[in-house]
């Protein structure tokens, strides 16, 4: 009985860390999809090597976490909050991205899928004046990000209204504000194509935006209300 009991409660436990475990996700397009803009050598390394170390950093931190607050070893469980911030916050940023980025022929990236999302058309031209200069003032934020980083245009309930902020290695967004469009800024993310010209990366990847995926979050941050 004892052996019984024990045995179905690793059981449990094993369960309950396998479903708990990140996994890459899969991408909605090959890795050719978004070329020329993005090469497909830079999508693969990019995603299959890049974001599964995010991945597999975030699943080995909360495991070692997971140990230390069984064994109440607050320190240890404090010492792993570097290691959460930057692949926890890896996995996040780079799930957005993929959702953000679509053929150019699919439809709904680049200008056209732009000028296609009211909704975001209305906002963008209401907190910045007009979409040229949403994306220069973007893109100049962008380019300036010291190191490796990343650039957003965020929904903030609390402004009501979007806000266009950058963040530093892999820091997620602060918990108030809701992605709407993440650019990585990374050398990973353009290096083997643009070499260190990273505002060429930055004018260009806007051809493989896909806004539709901009305007859903638009639509369920605004929701949130
Ligand atoms: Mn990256």
């Amino acid at each position: 009985m004892f052996h019984l009991r024990s045995s179905s409660q690793r059981l449990l436990t094993t369960v309950s860390s396998v479903r708990s475990k990140h996994t890459l996700p899969v991408l909605p397009y090959a890795y050719d999809a978004l070329e020329p803009v993005i090469s497909a050598q830079i999508m693969e390394i990019h995603h299959s090597k890049h974001h599964q170390a995010y991945v597999n950093g975030l699943n080995a931190a909360e495991e070692k976490y997971k140990e230390a607050a069984e064994k109440g070893d607050v320190r240890g469980m404090i010492g792993q909050h570097d290691a959460l911030r930057f692949n926890g916050g890896g996995h996040i940023n780079h799930s957005i991205f993929w959702s953000n980025l679509g053929p150019i022929h699919a439809g709904g990236t680049g200008q056209e899928g732009l000028e296609g999302e009211r909704d975001v058309v209305k906002i963008l031209e209401r907190d910045y004046g007009s979409l040229e200069a949403f994306q220069k003032l973007f893109n100049a934020k962008s380019a300036a990000v010291q190191g490796s980083g990343w650039g957003w245009l965020v929904w903030s309930p609390e402004l009501n209204k979007t806000q266009i902020i950058t963040r530093p290695n892999q820091d997620p967004l602060s918990p108030d504000l809701i992605p709407l469009l993440g650019i990585d800024v990374w050398e990973h993310a353009y290096y083997l194509q643009y070499k260190n010209v990273r505002p060429e990366y930055l004018n260009q990847i806007w051809k493989v935006i896909n806004w539709k995926t901009v305007a859903k979050r638009l639509a369920d941050a605004q929701q949130l209300k």
